[in-house]
C-alpha cells in the first residue's frame, strides 16, 4: 500500500528560519555576498542542500560551539559559519562563496560524539578523493571561487571537515548527516568589519 507524504520539509524549513534575522524566501537560505564597501552587505539566496564555503575573515565569521566545544568556521548552510547538518541521501552542493580563494571540502576524521576535536595540521588532500560520495577520506578537489562540487551523503555519521588550503586559518567545521541533522546557531558578524575572522571569538555565540 502507498502512502504520499508531502509538506513536511516545507514546514520544517519554514521553523529553521524563524528567528534569524534577515528573513529568506520559502526554499533557500540567506547568505551574504562579498560586500562592495563596509556599509553595504547584500544578502542572497543559498539554494536548498547547498553548503556555502569562504575564510572566516571573508565574512563569514566563526562560531564558539557549545555543543561541540571547538570553534567553528568557514561553512554555512544559511548566513553564517555553523555547525551543518543534512539528511542521509541528500545531493549536496559544496558552493564556494569566495570571489578570490579557491577552496575544498575535506573530511578530516569521522567522529561519534562530542566534543569536536581538531586534529593539528592534518594531512588533506588537494585533489578530489572518494568518488563524490560523502565518505571518510572524501576530499572535494579545488573548488574556485564562484563554483560548486555535488557529493552525495550516502553515509549517515559525524564528520569533521575542512578545507585542505586554510584549515589553520579557521576553515574546519562539523557536517553532521543523519535523519533529523540540523543546522546549528550562526556566527555573529564582528561590528564594524575591521579584523580578521581568525580571532579569539570571546563571547561570540552562545
Ligand atoms: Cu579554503
Amino acid at each position: 500500500m502507498n502512502r504520499i507524504t508531502i509538506g513536511m520539509a516545507a514546514v520544517l524549513f519554514g521553523l529553521g528560519v524563524a528567528g534569524c534575522a534577515e528573513r529568506a524566501p520559502q526554499g533557500g537560505t540567506s547568505v551574504v555576498l562579498p560586500s562592495i564597501n563596509r556599509d553595504l552587505v547584500i544578502v542572497a539566496v543559498l539554494p536548498k542542500d547547498t553548503i556555502g564555503e569562504k575564510l572566516p575573515s571573508e565574512g563569514l565569521w566563526s562560531i564558539k560551539s557549545v555543543k561541540w566545544k571547538a570553534e567553528l568556521g568557514g561553512f554555512t548552510q544559511e548566513t553564517y559559519s555553523q555547525a551543518l547538518g543534512f539528511p542521509t541521501n541528500t545531493k549536496l552542493t559544496i558552493h564556494n562563496l569566495s570571489t578570490k580563494y579557491t577552496h575544498t571540502l575535506d573530511v578530516v576524521k569521522v567522529i561519534s560524539a562530542p566534543p569536536a576535536d581538531f586534529p593539528k595540521g592534518p594531512k588533506l588532500s588537494i585533489k578530489a578523493e572518494g568518488d563524490g560520495k560523502l565518505e571518510a577520506g572524501y576530499a572535494s578537489g579545488p573548488i574556485k571561487p564562484g563554483k560548486s562540487v555535488t557529493v552525495t551523503l550516502v553515509k549517515a555519521g559525524t564528520y569533521l571537515i575542512g578545507c585542505a588550503y586554510h584549515y589553520d586559518l579557521g576553515m574546519h567545521d562539523v557536517l553532521v548527516v543523519g535523519a533529523r541533522a540540523t543546522p546549528g546557531p550562526q556566527a555573529t558578524p564582528t561590528p564594524h568589519g575591521g579584523g580578521g575572522g581568525g580571532g579569539s571569538g570571546s563571547g561570540w555565540g552562545g
